[in-house]
């Protein structure tokens, strides 16, 4: 076919357009960490600076943690304290409780340790005209361009997953006029090597354990010394130059460049990280031979080939969504002042793609499979004692994480927590029978790469209103079936899901306990992290059969009916779990209309508590809905408004999904907007969470957990899929008038394209993937062409056959 030049044109016109759109982009260097650029390839991560003088990457290897293997019994003692809290609990001493409840602690989670820094020290001089640093997420490419001295200079980093290395190519206009030197350091105790005139190595061992940054009464936070001859994991970082011009020595201080035409830098990396029960020194990998194999196959390839094989990598994974909202023009400002413009009240739906497909960037970028499943930062962390660790808060954190890896298309990336909760299942066997002498398995409110499972707090030294939270191993067996709930692959529920799930099923069986009359409660309870006033008037915060733990149980038990009817298993434990279902303490309505946070009608000790932990079943669970349980529903929504709209980055992510759940996507959008709030990097209160300028979520400080759960917010405002129907455009904002979304995916195994003008739905697509009735919810008229199909209410309902597209138009 002969493409006219007017529509080449328009082609190209529109292509730049869409690239455009998905760049973030800035006229300065970063001036701090939260404006650096990120790249990662699951496994390794880098920060980059884009400063002219002296450029700084910041290195991490996702494996590299303090510590060894798990302590699995610290706390022998510990069962023995559950009666006695109990029957505290029962006669409401909550005092006492709470101070049984520190005698089941065990140890603190370990800390994700940084790697290290590259360091560039440019030679050149002069002052600099024209420069850019950009990111763009469409082939997951910084660079940084500016001209000095008449020479314009270019910088191309990428972190490659299929050659797994980081790669930082130099170039200049003018020959010759590259000179620099590099040098490497890390925050933990190193040794610089030169391997020859074009290798450098950079070695060292992590510390034998990190306090998390929380705690202040130990005399040495970090500690090197190991006394069991297991803990403190070595790494090994390489760099190799391959250049044109110019000449390259290296010493133990470095590689020095002399006024070569181009360089490119492969950087790799490995530790000696061995799984979860290996010890990581005398067990572990040889981390030097792991490194410099990657780095030895990586320099045979020429620039452009390993740039391409990354590119192609990873648009495999990004190209399958697009999103455009109203007419897709943004601002042409630079993202950090496009950010803080939007702040102030500007119109910019394009940004608010922008930062949709920048959440799905970060999640490819930091969960590949094979690799560990993103922590609190992702896999980007500068501190040796980083906040909270940077560990896997699990009581809503992690799960955060992964609440958009289905619906936007990115089922792979699931994969590593799924991996990670198989692991944290053996070790969480042995919590439950350590710990509270109970079958199945049992994880709390933190873990790490060690699979951590038990209480934290140092042995009593921990708040129960975090530490002893025991739902853990329910809420994260929830990922397990979302998982075959979206795919249907019935092998994996049958080999790896189900049997977690079960085991889950089978702690808690053990766990709960029936009040006086006859319901099954949990005891002790928290609900995180909030308080109560108690009847003495004081602040207490263990109690019994909180709201969460009654609705994250109800939700595991649902999907274990559920499984084991698609399983055809297990018969006789399906009937015993549907009768233990309906004895559950319910959720409670209280004085004031609201879903209780507790189970007597409690004044909470912090009315505006960042977590709302009692909508658990609104969202991420399925027992109310405003469709299916309307009075509980109303209920909800009278909690959300008494906590109100503020809290942390991650609070005001997860009250999107609320607020979607609610079906109002106008309070979803107030929301969404007041999380890209722009936040100095000088914030560090606990709230007011927001955007950093490079568009990581500020807690603050940064956790990752707000940009994955906003836009798994956004997701839910476009469709719906966890109770029987897939709902298109259930919670639509005003502000969104117009537009289309490619790729989403929906329960049951299906991906579906909208386009929706004035609001309603025009066209829609429906490829089924494994065949089966396709039930499609819209708030608007629609129906199937070329099917025939059947009309419920608002639902249409039609079979579809495995690998057929199936075409809605609005009436
Ligand atoms: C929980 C939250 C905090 C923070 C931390 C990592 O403890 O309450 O806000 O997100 O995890």
């Amino acid at each position: 076919m002969k493409i006219r030049p007017l529509l080449l044109l328009f082609f190209s016109i529109s292509q730049a357009m869409q690239a455009q759109e998905l760049q973030l982009w800035y006229d300065r260097p970063a001036a701090a960490w939260e404006e650096a650029l990120p790249v990662g390839n699951g496994r390794l991560g880098a920060m980059i600076w884009g400063k002219v003088d002296e450029e700084l990457i910041q290195l991490n290897e996702t494996t590299l943690w303090t510590g060894g293997p798990a302590n699995l019994n610290p706390n022998p003692q510990a069962a023995s304290y559950l009666p006695q809290i109990r029957k505290a609990l029962f006669a409401e001493d909550y005092a006492k409780a709470h101070d049984l409840t520190k005698k089941l602690q065990g140890l603190y989670t370990e800390s994700y340790a940084p790697l290290g820094d590259l360091v560039l020290k440019m030679k050149s001089n002069g002052e600099v005209s024209k420069y850019r640093r950009e990111l763009d997420i469409s082939n997951a490419l910084a660079t940084t361009t500016y001209t000095q001295n008449g020479v314009e200079y270019r910088r191309e980093i990428f972190a490659s997953a299929p050659d797994q290395i980081i790669v930082i190519h130099l170039t200049a206009s003018k020959k010759g006029t590259l000179s620099f030197d590099l040098e490497t350091k890390s925050l933990i105790h190193f040794t610089n090597t030169a391997e020859s005139a074009t290798e450098i190595a950079m070695r060292g061992k992590a510390p034998a354990h990190a306090d998390p940054n929380y705690v202040n009464y130990n005399a040495e936070p970090v500690i090197y010394e190991d006394s069991t001859g297991c803990r403190g994991m070595r790494y090994d970082l390489r760099v190799k130059a391959i250049y044109k011009g110019g000449e390259i020595t290296a010493d133990k201080l470095g590689m020095h460049v002399q006024n070569a035409d181009e360089v490119t830098l492969f950087v790799s990396a490995a530790t000696s990280f061995n799984g979860f029960d290996k010890c990581p020194d005398s067990e572990g990998k040889d981390e030097v031979a792991l490194a410099t194999e990657y780095l030895e196959k990586a320099i045979e390839k020429p620039y452009e080939a390993i740039k391409q094989a990354h590119k192609d990598d990873y648009k495999r994974f990004f190209d399958r969504v697009s999103l455009q909202l109203n007419d897709g023009q943004g601002s042409q400002l630079p993202t950090d002042q496009r950010l803080k413009a939007y702040t102030t009240g500007a119109k910019d739906p394009a940004f608010e793609a922008l930062y949709f497909q920048y959440g799905r960037y970060l999640l490819i970028s930091c969960s590949r499979q094979g690799t560990p499943a993103a922590n609190l930062q992702g896999i980007w962390n500068d501190k040796l004692r980083p906040p909270w660790s940077s560990n896997y808060t699990i009581n809503i954190n992690t799960q955060m994480n992964y609440w958009p890896a289905e619906v936007t298309n990115l089922s792979e990336m699931h994969e590593p927590l799924l991996d990670f909760i198989e692991t944290l299942a053996v070790t969480g066997r042995k919590t439950a029978k350590n710990f509270y002498g109970a079958n199945g398995w049992v994880a709390h409110h933190n873990s790490d790469i060690w699979a951590t499972s038990n209480p934290v707090g140092d042995l009593g030294k921990g708040d129960p209103q975090w530490a002893n939270w025991s739902m853990a191993s329910a809420w994260l067996s929830q990922h397990l079936y979302e998982h075959y709930r979206f795919t249907r692959d019935i092998g994996y529920l049958q080999k790896t899901a189900y049997p977690i799930m079960k085991d889950a099923a089978a702690f808690c069986l053990d766990w709960l306990i029936e009040n006086k009359d006859g319901q099954l409660v949990t005891a002790p309870s928290t609900t995180p992290e909030n308080n109560f006033i108690g009847p003495d008037g004081k602040p207490h915060d263990v109690s019994i059969a909180t709201p969460m733990d009654m609705s994250i149980i109800w939700d595991l038990f649902i999907n274990v009916i559920e499984a084991s009817e698609v399983l055809e298993t297990d018969d006789d434990f399906r009937k015993m779990l549907i009768a233990k279902r309906a004895k559950l303490f319910p959720l409670q309505i209280g004085k004031k209309g609201n879903l209780q946070e507790w189970y007597k009608d409690f004044e909470e000790q912090d009315p505006l508590h960042r977590h709302v932990s009692h909508l658990f079943g609104l969202h991420p669970g399925r027992q109310i809905s405003p469709i299916t349980t309307p009075a509980l529903a109303k209920a909800a929504e009278k909690t959300l408004e008494m906590r109100g709209d503020g809290g942390t980055g991650w609070s005001k992510a997860w009250k999107i999904n609320f607020w979607a759940r609610l079906l109002d996507g106008d309070h979803a959008y107030k929301l969404l907007r007041e999380l890209l709030t722009y936040v100095g990097t000088s914030k560090t209160t606990m709230q007011g969470g927001g955007t950093y300028a490079n568009l990581f979520c500020a807690h603050p400080p940064f956790q990752i957990d707000g940009n994955f759960g906003g836009i798994a917010g956004m997701a839910e405002m476009l469709i719906q899929s966890h109770l029987q129907d897939i709902q298109l455009l259930p919670a639509l904002p005003s502000a969104w008038a117009q537009g289309t979304v490619k790729g989403l995916r929906a329960r049951g195994d299906f991906e579906i394209d909208m386009a929706w003008e004035d609001g309603k739905l025009s066209t829609a697509t429906v490829r089924s993937e494994a065949g089966g009735t396709c039930r499609i919810r819209t708030s608007t008229p629609v129906r199937v062409t070329g099917t025939l199909f059947q009309r419920e209410g608002n639902t249409l309902v039609f079979e579809t056959e495995a690998g057929k597209a199936y075409r809605l138009v609005g009436e």
